[in-house]
């Protein structure tokens, strides 16, 4: 008898005993994308195993003393705190070994690394990474993040490194891992939001809702107001706005923690140009681009100033843009004061 046509009163499993892992998540999803092959799913379970592993680093950061920052600077020009590199190393070490993937780009590295793909065919995918977004939280224990953008390897293009630089809208899948309270994952492969927790109990991502959409609207707005007096006028104008207009404020200095914040609760979430960043802080091709597909298949709108993030031709592995990221009245208001 098949056990899911017994009737209710039958099923002795109940709701927490949800058995919709990541994993047949992704083999579903799978079926949706023509003609891929199963190295997509095999590329996500990297990123899962890797999460599942950053996540127990975390969590005992302070016990086994890997909190602080190194001697050493990324290519960000940023100080690198010890867990940047374990994460970094774990992801590289994942999707390394996982035969879709060709190439692999990350914050902490200046140059994409190449996996032999000169070899067989079925190198696919170029996987691009935030490790650990918000690393300077750890410490005192604030969220932290990993973000991922996953495109397709366009083998015509030399040199290689360039088949990365392809705009937001050519991602196959995006998502971010959030390490909260509990750990949460957040993915699209381009059919609508879906987002699980990790059961630590068995180590499984576990679905828990599908098909995401992000509030049309909501009071409240995410930036670092210290650079309030060097943003361009039209945002200082919107801030002026918002203020005036009973919005309230909520700002976790970590781009997953906000950005997530906002998907569930709407909102807005921005980081424009400032003094210190004239083309804005955040990464495109490793934060920007993800968070904007993420957002924007739950109908929201992503834009950089007034364009839209996924249309940005990128120039360069690193390069940054400003973002206002979040639901569709909420990013207009923005707009509107620019
Ligand atoms: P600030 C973290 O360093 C990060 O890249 C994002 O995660 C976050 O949104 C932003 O920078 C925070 O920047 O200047 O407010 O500390």
């Amino acid at each position: 008898m098949d056990i899911t046509s017994a009737p209710p009163e039958q099923h002795h499993l109940t709701r927490t005993d949800n058995l919709t892992t990541l994993q047949s998540h992704i083999l579903a999803e799978e079926a949706k994308h023509p003609n891929s092959i199963a190295s997509l799913s095999w590329i996500l379970s990297a990123v899962s195993l890797s999460a599942k592993v950053i996540a127990s680093k975390i969590r005992r950061a302070r016990l086994n003393d890997v909190l602080g920052s190194l001697e050493s600077d990324n290519v960000q020009g940023e100080r690198q705190q010890k867990l940047d590199v374990i994460a970094n190393e774990t992801l590289l070490r994942c999707l390394g070994s996982r035969a879709g993937v060709a190439i692999v780009a990350s914050e902490e590295n200046e140059e994409p690394i190449l996996l032999r793909t000169e070899t067989s065919g079925d190198r696919k995918y170029t996987v691009l990474f935030d490790p650990l977004d918000g690393s300077a939280n750890l410490d005192a224990c604030g969220a932290v993040g990993t973000i991922f953008s996953v495109l397709r390897h366009d083998r015509r293009v030399t040199p290689v490194e360039r088949s990365i630089l392809q705009p937001g809208t050519q991602q196959v899948a995006a998502g971010y891992i959030l390490y909260g309270p509990s750990v949460v994952w957040v993915l699209t492969t381009g059919f609508g939001v879906d987002m699980f927790v990790l059961d630590p109990a068995i180590g499984a991502f576990l679905k828990v809702e599908e098909g995401i959409r992000i509030p049309t609207k909501a009071k409240n707005y995410s930036m670092n107001e210290g650079n309030r007096k060097s943003f361009p006028e039209g945002y200082q104008r919107y801030l002026e706005w918002a203020q005036s207009n009973g919005y309230s404020s909520r700002y976790a200095g970590a781009m997953v923690a906000d950005v997530h914040r906002v998907l569930l609760k709407g909102g807005v979430f921005l980081y424009p140009q400032t003094q210190k960043a004239p083309k804005g802080k955040l990464r495109l091709m490793y934060e920007a681009n993800p968070m904007a597909m993420i957002i924007e298949q739950a109908g929201g709108k992503a834009l950089a100033d007034k364009q839209r993030i996924l249309e940005i031709q990128p120039e360069d592995l690193h390069q940054r843009t400003s973002v206002i990221i979040g639901s569709s009245e909420e990013v207009e208001h923005v707009v509107a004061h620019l």
